[in-house]
């Protein structure tokens, strides 16, 4: 396994991107299921998607475990919200592309979920609470949105600009 480094805004050239399926779920997949896993236990982050590695792909991981719990990763390829709930929940979002930011999200609370597990079988499931947030939260990064895009214009682009200026100074 491999620790790699996680592309963070300023580089919307990446982050913004569409990712694409995968055609099957083989051993580069789960190669890549493995080093993402890696990189997010290490960040330390309780999700990752593929694209956060830089690489275009329909792929997150998931891990919600506290620190001294068992780890239970999640490895999720193609996802598709099959429903989401009309009832709402804030949650106070971070990302690993937008280091040290933190604002409240409102999404729907609860979602059913279609995907392709770590042997490339179907499966659904149904969310609630921080894993709803959190699955939803990846599946907007693999269509090159960002917690930001659900915040105040203002906010998001006084963010977008505090890394803008920090590359510029070398602080990146
Ligand atoms: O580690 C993470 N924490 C988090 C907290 C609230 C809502 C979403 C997240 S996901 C984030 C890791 C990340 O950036 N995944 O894309
Ligand atoms: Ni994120």
């Amino acid at each position: 396994m491999s620790l790699l480094p996680i592309v963070t805004l300023p580089d919307e050239k990446t982050l913004r991107q569409q990712s694409q399926p995968v055609a099957s779920v083989d051993a580069d997949v789960r190669r890549l299921w493995d080093d993402m896993l890696e990189t997010m236990y290490h960040a330390p982050g309780i999700g990752l998607a593929a694209i956060q590695i830089g690489v275009p792909r329909r792929l997150l991981v998931i891990d919600l475990a506290k620190d001294g719990e068992e780890r239970k990763p999640l490895f999720v390829a193609n996802p598709e919200i099959t429903w989401a709930s009309q009832t709402a929940n804030d949650y106070e979002e971070g990302c690993l592309s937008i280091p040290e930011f933190y604002e409240m999200v409102t999404r729907p609370a609860e979602i059913r979920l279609r995907y392709l597990d770590r042997e490339g079988e179907p499966r659904e499931l149904h969310a609630n609470g921080l894993l709803a947030t959190c699955l939803q939260h990846e599946i907007d990064h693999l269509n090159g949105v960002l917690f930001i895009d659900h915040i105040s214009r203002m906010k998001r682009e006084r963010v977008i600009k505090k890394f803008q200026k920090a590359q510029k100074l070398g602080k990146l």
